[in-house]
């Protein structure tokens, strides 16, 4: 497997090319044009410049998170297929420039949430954290006002304040939209774009919903094994694949994750390791990506990922705020430099011992 670094581009985070750059066993670098809008088809020059900029600091972009997916796509409305032959070239401009994954999500309206993003633990750190009981007595409206409030005047990613200042007419346009109709929207949409897949090389990777289940009643179908297994085989080209989130997946303990790595295989295209610690049913919040830190058996999961011969790109997901460092909630570079040597750790071990037999 390949460590790789989530990085936002130059003005968007506070992690440079250049610490990066210094973590021991980094191999490439998750990236996006964080300026784009959902919908738009990306400009080749912007998709070079960024490339360059990657490559002149000594690393490789292994893939791009996200190339978000507008709304008419996921309601299935008229114009749907005017985006998506905007998104289809743009995976023929990413998958020209060799950039060979993409990352994407198909939830509606919100891309991840969280009630909390700096829950104070015992030892000074923060933590994002979710706590279902507080979502369900405020609007979305107030949710996203204080995700914004909260984020340090950072940007967070899925959650483009254009976006949000339509909230209400977004939640209209779901009115009608069961888990059903998203879900023949996403096939339609992965059917449409497979063969520009297949012929620029590209991988899509359809991330977990988080948390996994129903937030405002919004409909959402990527969050769990029978759902997972249900999407890879209504479109079976390899090329449909998966970002297997663990902490998204964690929101709900019956998700075993081993088991589902385990069932979905070699169409796992891209890995977010993190740990999370599950306090009650719909109440949990993230940890350290150490094992005993929170309730993700982080030994196992590895196990399964090297027991289906995973060699993709894998990056350390959110981290705590430690150590008074300032930056978008969950993408510090300390904690999430700490999670990565652990997880490398824990990968050279494994492979050590299935080598001794
Ligand atoms: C949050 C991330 C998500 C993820 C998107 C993929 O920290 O895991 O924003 O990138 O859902 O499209």
């Amino acid at each position: 497997m390949k460590l790789t670094f989530r990085w936002f581009g130059e003005g968007f985070d506070s992690v440079t090319l250049g610490q990066l750059r210094q973590i021991p066993g980094i191999q490439g670098i998750i990236t996006t044009l964080y300026d784009t809008k959902p919908g738009e088809e990306w400009p080749a020059d912007a998709i070079a410049a960024i490339k360059r900029q990657v490559e002149d600091a000594g690393l490789k972009v292994l893939g791009i998170e996200s190339v978000n997916i507008h709304d008419a796509i996921k309601v299935g409305a008229p114009e749907r297929d005017e985006y998506i032959e905007n998104y289809i070239r743009t995976i023929v401009k990413l998958g020209a420039a060799g950039i060979p994954l993409i990352c994407y999500n198909f939830m509606p309206v919100f891309d991840w949430t969280r009630s909390d993003l700096a829950k104070k633990r015992p030892d000074g750190s923060t933590v994002l954290a979710y706590d279902q009981n507080k979502i369900d007595k405020i609007d979305p409206d107030t949710m996203f006002k204080q995700m914004k409030n909260s984020a340090g005047g950072f940007l967070l990613p899925g959650w483009e304040p254009e976006r949000m200042a339509h909230i209400k007419e977004l939640f209209c346009l779901y009115r009608n939209v069961t888990e059903e109709t998203l879900f023949e929207n996403l096939v339609y949409f992965l059917d449409a774009v497979m063969p520009a897949c297949d012929t620029y090389d590209v991988n899509m990777a359809i991330h977990i919903d988080d948390p996994a289940w129903s937030v405002f009643g919004l409909p959402r179908i990527v969050t769990g094994k029978e759902k997972l297994l249900r999407l890879l085989d209504a479109v079976p080209n390899r090329r449909n694949g998966v970002t297997l989130c663990t902490g998204s997946l964690s929101s709900d303990p019956d998700n075993d994750i081993p088991d589902i790595i385990r069932s979905l295989g070699d169409r796992i295209h891209f890995v977010h390791m993190r740990n999370t610690r599950h306090i009650a049913p719909g109440v949990f919040e993230e940890a350290a990506h150490y094992a005993a830190d929170g309730s993700l058996d982080m030994v196992e999961i590895m196990q399964a990922l090297i027991d289906v011969g995973f060699e993709g790109p894998i990056r350390p997901d959110h981290g705590r705020a430690i150590w008074g460092e300032v930056s978008m909630p969950g993408y510090g570079l300390y904690d999430r430099a700490l999670g990565s040597q652990y997880l490398l750790g824990l990968y050279d071990a494994l492979i050590r011992k299935r080598e001794q037999g």
